[in-house]
């Protein structure tokens, strides 16, 4: 009998648990990462419909589609030959219970940080977000924050826990910068008046070139750390309708690919990509998007990180 232990499993879709393919590895401390990947299956703070907390799995699941290019179009190197990605499989926590996720995320993404390896996180709801930024904030000072969504999550009306009030939130706290911050794809109400936050709304966003849209993120941001975060509902539900809360007239994938990828040089110390929801997604559509996004991160982490010589 052959086994998995005796010959390497090179098909693209059996024994796909890690993210591009990785081996799961619970001990990402002790590992030679450059960048960690962590799972967070948390939705307890939708205010619609739940069920982010698949997303982590499913992403993983498209992601078999993205392992198998030795040099991923259209960039000029192999991600592999220049920065180890370790798939750390999802966070643990005590169901039904918040307050213990929300320290568990913060003190998991402090450690790593702290140990000087980067993260890409995926969701779970975009609640996820406010512990991952406090973690960062340790390291790294005030941020920068980069953040597609349909909605500015600034509102104040919300619950401690909701997911549309962290960067009501994040502000407040000191740890982000919303001067030098900047919203992409926002297409639902919001109060400029409440917050500071640059808002490239999606209609602008989809009449702006992507080259438009980076040079106002960059003038924005400058060379201060920055955080990108990715709600899947930016896109339009044509290209991500797996999600708790889509809005009509979202960007597309290729528009949000290209500006991902003009960030190449910016100052990038975390990533998330959130909002995954699978039992709403059709083929994988969402769920792919979410991976492929997530894979465009790494690659501009490593080029603007100096991991590409
Ligand atoms: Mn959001």
């Amino acid at each position: 009998m052959t086994t998995i232990a005796d010959k390497p499993d090179y098909s693209l879709y059996s024994n796909a648990f890690g993210y591009l393919r990785l081996p799961l590895n619970f001990r990402p401390l002790e590992s030679d990462a450059d960048v960690v990947v962590l799972g967070l299956p948390f939705d307890m703070a939708t205010t619609g419909r739940s069920g982010g907390r698949m997303g982590p799995g499913a992403i993983r699941q498209a992601s078999v589609n993205l392992a198998w290019e030795e040099s991923r179009w259209p960039w000029q190197f192999k991600l592999s030959d220049h920065i180890k990605v370790v798939d750390a499989g999802d966070l643990v926590y005590d169901c039904g219970d918040s307050a213990d996720f929300t320290q568990r995320v913060e003190d998991f993404a402090t450690a790593i940080v702290e140990s000087g390896k980067a993260m890409l996180s995926f969701g779970g709801d975009h609640f996820v977000t406010l512990p991952l930024l406090r973690a960062h904030y340790k390291k790294h000072g005030k941020m920068a924050l980069l953040h597609f969504d349909a909605h500015t999550d600034t509102y104040s009306q919300g619950s401690k826990y909701d997911h549309g009030t962290m960067f009501y939130h994040a502000p407040k706290e000191g740890i982000i910068a919303a001067e030098h911050s900047i919203q992409v794809g926002i297409r639902t109400e919001y109060d400029q008046s409440s917050h500071l936050f640059k808002v490239i709304d999606a209609a602008a966003a989809n009449e702006q070139s992507a080259d438009q849209i980076v040079a106002q993120i960059k003038e924005r941001v400058g060379d201060m750390p920055l955080y990108v975060t990715f709600d899947i509902d930016c896109l339009d539900p044509a290209f991500a309708p797996g999600t708790g809360t889509p809005v009509c007239g979202g960007l597309s994938s290729d528009k949000a690919m290209k500006i991902i990828r003009g960030l190449n040089g910016m100052n990038i110390v975390g990533m998330d990509v959130v909002e995954v929801a699978p039992a709403y997604d059709s083929a994988e559509i969402t769920a792919l998007a979410g991976a492929t996004l997530g894979l465009e991160l790494l690659h501009v982490w490593a080029d603007s990180n100096g991991k590409v010589k």
